[in-house]
């Protein structure tokens, strides 16, 4: 099921992308990958939600058990790529966070989406949450470093500090961009 709802999901994004690219004639996602949360990563968000830390708590309770993740060149094509998702009618929008317009203390952004995907399978329909999260490609290069050197290890100020300004220098970048495109389209 969790294959499911990800091909339907994969699918959908890749018309999505095909329909603004070519629009503008560039790709408008950069890299569509997907992953399903680790047995560990489950276990400890349960224990940090104060969560039974079993199979049946977690399906009810987890929504982003299955990932999908979009990296897009610019920040409006991540709005561009929602305001399409959002016209799937059998793609129901649960929950939106936006930590682009506002970003996570530790200088964290990216646009969470939680969604349900209609499955098909010999017990009837069924609905799977999915978390899409929609991000830049300077934003992606941020999150994934942080992911694989700092993120869930134990605070340290200096780290974080830097952290933190890092993530502030490329969202200043993905603006200066942004108007850069903006400028080369009019020429
Ligand atoms: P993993 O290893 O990816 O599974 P909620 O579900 O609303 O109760 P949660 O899960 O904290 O609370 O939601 P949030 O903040 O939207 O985070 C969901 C996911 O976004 C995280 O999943 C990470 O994948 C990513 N994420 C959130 N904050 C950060 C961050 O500061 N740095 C990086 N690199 N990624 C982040 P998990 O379950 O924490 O981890």
């Amino acid at each position: 099921r969790c294959k499911a709802a990800i091909d339907i999901l994969q699918a959908k994004l890749k018309m999505i992308n095909s329909e603004l690219s070519r629009q503008k004639n560039r790709s408008v996602i950069s890299q569509i990958t997907s992953r399903i949360k680790s047995a560990e990563s489950i276990y400890t968000k349960l224990l940090r939600k104060k969560l039974e830390p079993d199979f049946d708590t977690a399906k009810k309770n987890l929504k982003d058990l299955i990932g999908i993740r979009v990296v897009c060149p610019f920040e409006d094509e991540i709005y561009e790529v929602v305001e399409l998702l959002k016209l799937q009618k059998d793609i129901e929008i649960l929950k939106v966070k936006d930590y682009i317009k506002d970003p996570k203390k530790n200088g964290y952004r990216s646009l969470h989406l939680i969604v349900q995907v209609p499955i098909y399978s010999a017990d009837g329909p069924q609905k799977e949450p999915v978390e899409i999260q929609l991000r830049t490609l300077a934003m992606d290069y941020w999150s994934v470093l942080e992911y694989q050197l700092y993120y869930k290890k134990s605070e340290n100020e200096e780290v974080a500090a830097e952290l933190k300004e890092y993530a502030e220098e490329i969202a200043r970048l993905d603006g200066k961009m942004l108007k850069l495109r903006n400028k080369i389209e009019k020429i």
